[in-house]
């Protein structure tokens, strides 16, 4: 059984989709970042970043922090939602994209365009010029695609996971998905999975999803 700590945001929403996607039992435990409860010593002991998500794997005696390692570790322990051959590793290129750029980018949009709007004009352009870049490149990407890796048109993976909930927050990020046609249907594929749309909702119901 795995214990699932995280909140209602892109970052615990990309577990929670992929736990709701392989359908193994778990246990989510609410880790209140509003009101500070990523800083609990015992929360501390399992994350040591004070960040949400994190996982304790009790089958293995496994605890992890930060989404690249928790997905790729529930992805090869149940050996699916992963690309195949070659494209493992565009599956993994994605995946760090994500990571390293495009979740950072967004979370700094959320704190200067939504949640401190005005304070600074020049970090408001920065960052908001930098998600448009990363929205074009992702567009880009999708373009005679279905996913961002895999063969051929692609195949659904961790990669496609860990990016989508940052995208469901575009209204956040003054974003129209209307300019970016091949995102947009890529937004809309994965809205319609059942999984994403019960992880989203974890651990409770905050809004309804944006349509895109
Ligand atoms: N790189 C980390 C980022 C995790 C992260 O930033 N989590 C945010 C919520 S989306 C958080 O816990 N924030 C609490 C805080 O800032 O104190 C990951 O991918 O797991």
């Amino acid at each position: 059984m795995i214990d699932l700590y995280s909140w209602t945001t892109p970052n615990g929403r990309k577990v929670s989709i992929l736990l709701e996607e392989l359908g193994v039992p778990y246990t989510i435990k609410p880790v209140d970042i509003s009101k500070g409860e990523q800083f609990a010593p015992e929360f501390l002991a399992i994350a040591p970043n004070n960040r949400i998500p994190a996982i304790v794997d009790h089958e293995t005696d496994i605890q992890l922090m930060e989404t690249g390692a928790i997905m790729l570790y529930l992805a090869q322990k149940h050996d699916r939602f992963l690309a195949r051959g070659d494209e493992y590793w565009r599956m993994v290129e994605w995946l760090m994209w994500q990571m390293g750029g495009l979740g950072p980018m967004l979370g700094q949009v959320h704190h200067f365009v939504k949640y401190n709007k005005g304070t600074s004009p020049y970090s408001e352009d920065r960052y908001s010029t930098e998600a448009k870049r990363l929205y074009r490149v992702l567009d880009t990407r999708l373009a005679g695609r279905d996913y961002v890796a895999g063969a051929g048109r692609g195949e659904y993976t961790i990669a496609d996971m860990s990016i989508w909930p940052w995208i469901s927050r575009h209204d956040w990020q003054g974003i129209d998905l209307g300019d970016f046609p091949n995102l947009r249907s890529w937004y809309r594929r994965l809205r319609a999975r059942p999984a994403v749309q019960s992880g989203y909702h974890l651990p409770h119901k905050v809004n309804e999803i944006p349509e895109g």
